[in-house]
């Protein structure tokens, strides 16, 4: 059996990582791992922080601190944030680690000997103040399309607009403030066009298999045409390029993150990295998000080619995003929920979280989170289902048997066709997990729980048990069976519920290969909860039994006497109060955010009109006037009948305002009108003249007035 390596995206140590990225990633890879160890499988599980690139360089700028500073804090707080939900990668590198300096130089020096890069002249903005090249991030000036004198170099936050450096108007160097000029410099390129013919046949023809959403990018990306790829930058931070006439140039981050996860295997395993990342026994599994499919597909097997010796993705489960409360997910307004906020506002709640990412994991499409639902998973299926099956038969097993695994009898009906659901269920999630369905595998988990509490809410064994106690002990066997399925099968999901319920069963797990301990390590087995003292009271047995993804659907899996411990709740219900306070937080976003949008919207000012001619302003005949009657047209929302004395006669406009002014509101009022425009008939009304209003960017419109009281009729020019 081959062994398999599983990747997570390394997380940029620029910010904590929130819902998104666990939906995404992290969450689905821990599935896969733990399920694999569960078969005995040889996994190793590699992540860390990716700490390289413009944004943290900013964001150090920003606040005040060294890019390290700033990757040092997030390191931490990311990896923390992991380990707290249960994801316990093998190991948590970091890019800015010197193994991984070293590694990335030598594979980049090994390519750059073997003829593998073009270079090529570009010219790049330079900053003459701070003697520097600038990235476009470091570029800002004015959005040619709104007028935001903030934009930067590729992106003007305020309209969304994509642009490059050359379109800001007034372009600034964000180090100096000087008017960045053009210089040229020279860059390592990857001919990827190069690799165009090998990728078709490796992807397009070899991985059909893989999901249809990345299958089609890649597809598309090669049916476009490859073009060269430029692998160093002019930045100061990042692993230097190590070759002559390189000063002042680092690797591209793209180029140094993905190597990123050869550092950490090495650093983990120095001796037998090799046999995780050169040997065809290796199975090698890339979790990411769908914006990284390109650099996973395309790129980064480019460069193992172009180096030789190394294997390729086997696969690429990419997932498609998550939004939240229906919107998209946006760090900078905050619009997250963050997995170390989670975790502190829901301490206990880690498996919830889990649960409702995998339920509603955007495995084909992109899919929303909302705390309602959060809700919703945990009160009516995490509690009503899974937790309220485990509690009754546990309970019952202490109420009438001291807490020990009754004996079996002989099998009714209904025991059989139970029993029959659980092999059926696993074979499914089987076939799922084998195909990255994590949610439809999660509901065959769940189906387990249902299972058994519908057979034990259908059976009723608190009613045999006036009058057949020995049918009561057949139910209480059955279903303490389905616990120890329930436990295997929701360890992948939930894995601290299915720790919890393997203390109250008194029972032990076979999870396969544990390579945290790096190369210490003699024996293979992982044993989490080895060590730990159970609380099994009087009944204490040693573990003898231990779970792993064979026993799932087995008979007596629990044999009869087998003492069990006191029973524990498995999930708690989270009352209103609680989703109320987090909606409320997003609302308090959500509303300010809309009241940004509508000052914007309001300072917009139309560009100017063409120029008119003195004769063509004459022609209009402005005057002031006063409102004598007003009312509502009927059947409209949008208009009212003004009569008005002109000073000349008195007469009716229909002027569109009545989203503005009440009729009480004008009556009374002196206004300006456009006199001699040309009688138009609305809604069977004469109106003859306009009333002038101004109108600012969101709409809103007020009527012009002198400012003071003038007679009626007065001429305006
Ligand atoms: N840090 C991008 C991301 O988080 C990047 C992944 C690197 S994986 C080698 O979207
Ligand atoms: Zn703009």
């Amino acid at each position: 059996m081959k062994r398999t390596l599983v990747t997570c995206a390394l997380p940029y140590a620029n910010g904590p990582v929130h819902i998104g990225h666990l939906a995404g990633v992290y969450v689905p890879a821990d599935i896969y791992v733990r399920y694999l160890r569960m078969r005995g499988e040889d996994v190793l599980y590699v992540c860390g922080s990716d700490e390289h690139g413009v944004p943290i360089t900013i964001k150090a700028r920003e606040q005040g601190c060294s890019p390290q500073d700033i990757v040092d804090k997030y390191h931490r707080l990311i990896r923390d944030s992991f380990s707290g939900l249960g994801i316990n990668f093998d190991i948590y590198g970091r890019t800015s680690s010197a193994v991984h300096a070293d590694n990335a130089s030598a594979f980049f020096r090994k390519l750059y000997e073997d003829g593998k890069f073009v270079t090529r002249e570009s010219e790049q903005y330079y900053d003459p103040q701070a003697e520097t090249f600038l990235a476009d991030r470091y570029i800002v000036g004015t959005c040619p399309r709104c007028g935001n004198p903030n934009a930067y170099g590729d992106q003007c936050e305020k309209c969304g607009a994509t642009l490059s450096p050359d379109e800001l108007l007034d372009p600034k160097s964000k180090l100096s403030g000087a008017q960045p000029v053009r210089k040229k410099t020279t860059h390592w390129y990857l001919p990827l066009q190069d690799y165009e013919r090998w990728l078709g046949e490796w992807i397009l023809e070899g991985h059909k298999e893989w999901r249809g959403s990345v299958y089609g990018q890649c597809k598309s990306w090669l049916d476009g045409g490859l073009q060269p790829r430029a692998v160093t930058r002019d930045l100061d931070w990042g692993v230097p390029v190590p070759v002559e006439g390189a000063e002042g140039k680092v690797l591209y981050v793209w180029f140094d993150a993905p190597i990123g996860y050869i550092s950490n295997t090495r650093e983990l395993l120095p001796q037998s990295w090799e046999q995780w990342w050169k040997s065809e026994d290796t199975r090698l599994v890339h979790f990411i998000g769908k914006d990284n499919i390109v650099f996973h597909c395309i790129v980064f097997p480019s460069m193992l080619k172009a180096h030789g010796g190394y294997i390729l993705p086997d696969n690429v489960p990419a997932n498609e995003f998550l939004n939240l409360e229906g919107d998209k997910i946006s760090t900078s307004r905050g619009w997250a929920v963050w997995a170390h906020e989670y975790l502190e506002q829901f301490p206990g709640k880690e498996d919830v979280m889990r649960y409702a990412l995998t339920a509603n994991a955007p495995e084909t499409k992109d899919n929303d989170f909302s705390w309602k639902d959060f809700q919703a998973r945990n009160n009516n299926e995490l509690v009503a289902i899974f937790g309220n099956f485990v509690n009754r038969a546990v309970v019952l097993t202490h109420k009438y048997f001291g807490g020990k695994v009754p004996a079996c009898g002989s099998l009714s009906e209904v025991d059989k066709e139970m029993l029959a659901d659980i092999p059926a269920l696993k074979a499914s999630m089987e076939e799922n997990l084998a195909h990255f369905r994590f949610r439809e595998a999660l509901k065959d988990a769940m189906g387990m729980a249902r299972a058994g509490n519908k057979y034990i809410s259908d059976t009723e064994p608190w009613k045999a048990a006036k009058t057949d106690l020995a049918r009561t002990a057949t139910i209480l066997n059955l279903s303490l069976q389905v616990c120890a399925d329930l436990a295997v099968a929701f360890e992948p999901f939930t894995p601290f519920a299915a720790e919890k319920l393997r203390r109250m069963l008194n029972v032990g797990l076979d999870a396969g290969t544990d390579h945290r301990k790096g190369e210490q390590e003699t024996e293979n087995t992982y044993r989490p909860d080895e060590g730990r003292a159970l609380h099994t009271g009087e009944h204490a047995t040693p573990a003898a039994i231990r779970l792993s993804w064979d026993v799932l659907g087995r008979p007596q899996i629990l044999p009869a006497g087998h003492g069990i411990a006191e029973p524990e709740l498995l999930f708690a219900k989270i009352e209103d109060e609680a989703i109320a306070a987090q909606i409320a937080r997003l609302e308090a976003i959500r509303k300010q955010k809309e009241e940004e949008a509508r000052l914007q919207a309001a300072m917009q000012v139309p560009a100017q009109k063409a120029s008119c001619s003195f004769e063509d302003f004459e022609k209009m005949d402005i005057r002031t006037a006063t409102v004598v009657a007003a009312e509502r047209v009927p059947k409209t929302d949008k208009l009212l009948k003004l009569t008005i004395d002109t000073g000349m006669d008195t007469r009716v406009i229909v002027s569109g305002i009545a989203a503005f002014y009440t009729p009480e509101q004008m009556l009374g009022r002196q206004i300006c009108i456009l006199a001699n425009l040309q009688p138009r008939v609305i809604r069977g009304i004469e109106s003859r003249g306009m009333i002038l209003m101004a109108r600012q960017g969101d709409g809103r419109m007020r009527f012009i007035t002198p400012q003071e009281v003038l007679s009626n009729g007065a001429q305006i020019g």
